[in-house]
């Protein structure tokens, strides 16, 4: 009997599930919605158990799947601990987390069997490595014994990276019955060759790959992702600028891209995003007053805050070419006399103390003024009161302003404002560094003097810490910091998609972003006139580097030079795209995808013309596709795909294929507990 192939089973595998690292987690996460709605019980997550974020994200979940008991109970039988569970998180998809150092007695044996399968060799030393593998292992094992138990349905085991790739020869080798697709987000040998300082993207064709992965120490981990590459059925990057580099270098032209969405929740009034611009924008400006304390000369009202943010990478998420850009607006607005003030963050972690007590300091002795400015008002307020009611006392209608400001308030004024005193210039990080010397970002802004001096029109505070609410000088999620910013400047040169930028996007706030990026490539293709939608993409691609920052620095100025009308107009625009990385419209490409897969493993279940998924009404998007937010004018319906993807639905595998699927109007959703009970 065949399997099932519209009943299957989908899982994810990947080393950031219910475990935040990077930009995976958020890949997983915010598509969990909609490939929730779209399987329900039939999609499960699978990653590494990490007991401490698990025991905050995940909620355990008695197993109901029979086949799916049988095969863990089989692995259980043999020592393998792990956990199956909700991820607290929207949609509330099912993940099997295995504590993968369970298994620590097995990893000599899985090396060397991985070495005399696949000739991948593995050195002692490498922990996440020998996770890797462990992980790899494991999947494998579990996948085995559930297509052994369960005869009747397909199953599409889906990975992320080569963290959690080596599963993928793994299956091929012991021919399991199960169909897999390979996602890479970047690739090991671009990034380390990225941050060095080779002319990447004109020799991309040219480097001796193994030699360069050696070189650098990291031959195995680049087997492990080439042959994850090569062993899927299907193989696809988040971008096409990362589908040209991994046909490069991992010598496997994918056969689609996935670009990433966000989960987007839009206001139903527009003016709504804007008041939480300027409600987050005045915690900013809280901030700001207590770190520029005793230099602060600069009007709020004319102050504009710009961020990069990400993880360190110096120069494959830009930091270089934003510091060089923002010293040469620095002297652009000297120079012009502008009286606008840009306050541009860097938002990176690096190895650090605690805050300075420079920082705190700061935030103290202005929390300190604004406490005693709050008391004396409201016995000034009382004593006014007082004075005009009982003014037939006195006959004297309004009070002089020393009747009502007391000596004692004087001096307390005074106290608090020469505690604002200071003769050093405002900081540039907030934090004690643990390597200040040698930081590649300050050193930076120290050779291009950007050191918050009055007459700078740029400042700079670098805060070497990722944000939250709980931080005790800037109390802000990340999300709330972005509101409250002007502009996002992300002049990557290694970013295979760019969550920052896109973010952004939904959230109103412009970016700029580089057409090395996939998200910059995306929206290139997707917007005419850019700029005027609050998408500022930099060639980084055919400009030297001079150039680029100096594209960078018109657009910077370009966007000081907007009025507040202009700029409040240019948000609205901004927030419109959000629907073009809506992950309703970017999950098609993973339905697309799925069934290629499918198709590859079981290519009589597609006879020619005939598409099983035809009328399946048991899958369903949760929402109509919705029209392209961009101006452009497009004739036919457009998806991400429309734009290049998989290369067999292009001749087989066509839109039709997954328009057909019925659009859910809601009614027909189960609630929880009926979808808990299933189980
Ligand atoms: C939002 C608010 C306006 C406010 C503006 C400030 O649009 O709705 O009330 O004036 O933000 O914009 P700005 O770009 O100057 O921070
Ligand atoms: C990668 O994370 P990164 O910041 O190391 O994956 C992300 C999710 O696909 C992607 O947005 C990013 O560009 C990649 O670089």
């Amino acid at each position: 009997m065949p399997r099932d192939i519209q009943d299957h089973l989908l899982f994810e595998v990947a080393t950031e599930v219910a475990n935040r690292v990077g930009g995976i987690y958020s890949v997983l996460k915010s598509k969990a919605p909609i490939t929730v709605a779209e399987y329900r019980h039939r999609y499960c997550l699978i990653g590494p158990l990490n007991y401490a974020s698990a025991s905050t994200e995940v909620e355990e979940l008695e197993l109901k799947d029979p086949k799916i008991k049988q095969s863990l109970d089989a692995m259980s039988s043999r020592g393998v601990k792990w956990l199956y569970g909700r991820w607290l998180i929207e949609g509330a998809p099912r993940v099997l987390l295995f504590d993968i150092h369970s298994c620590d007695g097995y990893l000599d044996e899985w090396k060397s069997d991985l070495w005399s399968l696949s000739g991948i060799p593995t050195p002692p030393n490498d922990s996440e490595t020998n996770d890797t593998i462990l992980l790899g292992y494991l999947v494998a094992w579990f996948l085995g014994e559930l297509v052994f138990h369960d005869r009747d349905r397909a199953v599409i085991a889906h990975c992320h990276e080569w963290l959690a790739g080596v599963c993928l020869p793994l299956c091929r080798k012991r021919r399991l019955d199960v169909t897999t697709i390979f996602t890479t987000h970047a690739t090991l040998l671009g990034r380390y060759l990225c941050a060095g300082s080779v002319d990447f993207y004109n020799n991309l064709a040219n480097f001796d790959v193994d030699a360069e992965a050696g070189k650098r120490g990291i031959y195995h981990r680049y087997c492990i992702e080439r042959s994850a590459a090569h062993s899927a059925d299907v193989f696809t990057t988040v971008s096409h600028i990362t589908a040209f580099e991994s046909e490069n270098l991992l010598k496997r032209k994918p056969d689609g891209v996935l670009p990433n969405g966000l989960n987007v929740v839009k206001f139903q009034a527009v003016h709504e995003f804007q008041n939480l611009h300027a409600l987050k924008k005045e915690k900013i400006n809280e901030f700001v007053r207590g770190h520029f304390y005793g230099k602060y000369d600069f009007d709020l009202e004319n102050t504009l805050y710009f961020f990069i943010a990400g993880r360190y990478e110096y120069r494959n998420k830009g930091v270089d070419v934003y510091i060089e850009a923002l010293a040469r607006l620095n002297h652009r607005l000297k120079e012009s006399g502008s009286k606008k003030t840009v306050v541009a963050f860097v938002i990176m972690p690096a190895a650090t103390g605690s805050y300075t007590k420079e920082t705190l300091k700061g935030q103290a002795v202005i929390k300190a003024l604004e406490n005693s400015v709050e008391e004396i008002s409201e016995s000034i307020e009382r004593r006014l009161f007082e004075h005009c009611a009982r003014y037939q006392q006195h006959g004297k209608e309004v009070p002089t302003l020393d009747e009502l400001i007391r000596p004692a308030d004087r001096v307390l004024l005074k106290r608090r404002v020469y505690a604002l005193k200071r003769d050093s210039l405002p900081p540039i990080v907030t934090h004690n560094m643990n390597d200040d010397a040698n930081d590649p970002i300050l050193n930076q802004i120290r050779r291009v003097k950007l050191f918050n001096a009055p007459e700078d029109r740029v400042k700079v505070i670098f805060h070497p810490e990722f944000l939250n609410s709980n931080n005790p000088i800037l109390p802000l999620d990340y999300d709330e910091f972005v509101r409250g910013c002007h502009l996002g400047v992300f002049p990557s040169y290694y970013e295979p998609w760019g969550y920052t930028p896109a973010e952004c996007t939904v959230m109103g706030v412009p970016s700029v972003t580089t057409n090395l990026s996939g998200f910059g490539g995306y929206m290139e293709d997707l917007i005419e006139n850019a700029p005027d939608y609050g998408i500022y993409i930099v060639d980084r691609r055919m400009k030297s580097v001079d150039e680029s920052i100096n594209q960078l620095t018109d657009y910077l100025e370009d966007f000081v030079g907007k009025s507040r009308r202009q700029r409040i107009n240019q948000r609205n625009r901004t927030e419109r795209l959000s629907e073009l990385l809506d992950w309703k419209r970017m999950g098609l490409e993973y339905i697309k995808a799925r069934q290629l897969a499918l198709k590859r493993a079981y290519p009589n279940q597609f006879s020619p013309g005939s598409n099983p998924f035809a009328n399946n009404a048991a899958v369903k998007l949760t929402r109509p596709l919705s029209a392209p937010g961009s101006p452009r004018d497009r004739k036919l319906l457009m998806t991400p795909g429309d734009l290049g993807s998989l290369q067999e639905s292009k001749q087989q595998l066509g839109t039709e294929d997954y328009v057909d699927f019925k659009l859910s109007t809601g009614e027909d959703s189960e609630s929880e507990e009926e979808e808990h009970d299933r189980y």
